[in-house]
């Protein structure tokens, strides 16, 4: 297998950069405008939950009913203080080892795409200084199914002309884990195995991954099939 073969789809929040401290910021500041708390563990359970999604979960926990309407102006409100945060973002917030993996990668040829349930992701990209990489850009606001529906993965690969089988997904999020098996995909996992089980391999962030490991993972993978 050559590295013109393999192809690399990256999830943004939690894999390359850490967005979920903003989110986080905005939703607690919408549930205490709404007259309840937000704790960190329910953030945590929103990581790569689509924005409408998190928002009916957080009224869920505050136990409050609100209209299609209201709920509309609420995801607004939030999304113009999240965007408020991201628009401060600089390069020093990527994540360890994603530069230098994306930059190994370009080198090498293989080819990237961005799986992201994020409708900000060009955003974030251009403030960090990662739009350059991407051969392929699909988010929140090209899909129409969030994860775990494999959609955002498939729509990658087929941008990147990349056989499902020869993609690698790297995630962060159970969802996610979740879509690129769906994908019929290799899926390295940001984060513990026993918060993202089913992944072919774990890592704490992207630091040492070489494109030599990941040639071997999507061979071992198909001898195995
Ligand atoms: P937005 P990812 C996801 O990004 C976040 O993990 C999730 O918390 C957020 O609700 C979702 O994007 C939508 O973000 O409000 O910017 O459209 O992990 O899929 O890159
Ligand atoms: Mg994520």
């Amino acid at each position: 297998m050559n590295n013109s073969t393999i192809a690399c789809i990256f999830d943004l929040d939690g894999v390359l950069v850490d967005t979920a401290v903003y989110h986080y910021q905005a939703w607690k500041k919408l549930a205490n405008s709404l007259g309840f708390d937000f704790s960190h563990a329910q953030n945590e359970q929103l990581k790569g939950v689509n924005r409408m999604r998190s928002l009916d979960m957080i009224l869920d926990w505050g136990g409050i009913t609100k209209t299609a309407a209201e709920k509309e102006e609420l995801a607004t409100l939030k999304n113009t203080w999240y965007v408020d945060m991201i628009n401060k973002m600089s390069a020093s917030e990527v994540l360890p080892g994603s530069q230098e993996l994306l930059e190994q990668l370009k080198s090498r040829g293989v080819k990237i795409a961005l799986g992201s349930a994020s409708k900000n992701s060009g955003l974030i990209l251009e403030r960090t200084n990662l739009t350059h990489f991407f051969d392929a850009i699909v988010d929140g606001n090209s899909v129409t199914t969030s994860k775990p529906d494999p959609e955002v993965f498939l729509k990658g690969a087929e941008l990147l002309k990349a056989a499902p089988e020869d993609c690698i997904v790297f995630e962060d999020a159970s969802a996610g884990v979740q879509a690129a098996i769906a994908a019929n995909m290799a899926v390295i996992a940001v984060g513990e195995a026993e918060n993202l089980p089913g992944a072919d391999l774990f890592i704490k962030d992207l630091s040492g991954v070489t494109v030599d490991e990941l040639i071997t993972l999507i061979a071992h993978k198909t001898e195995n099939k």
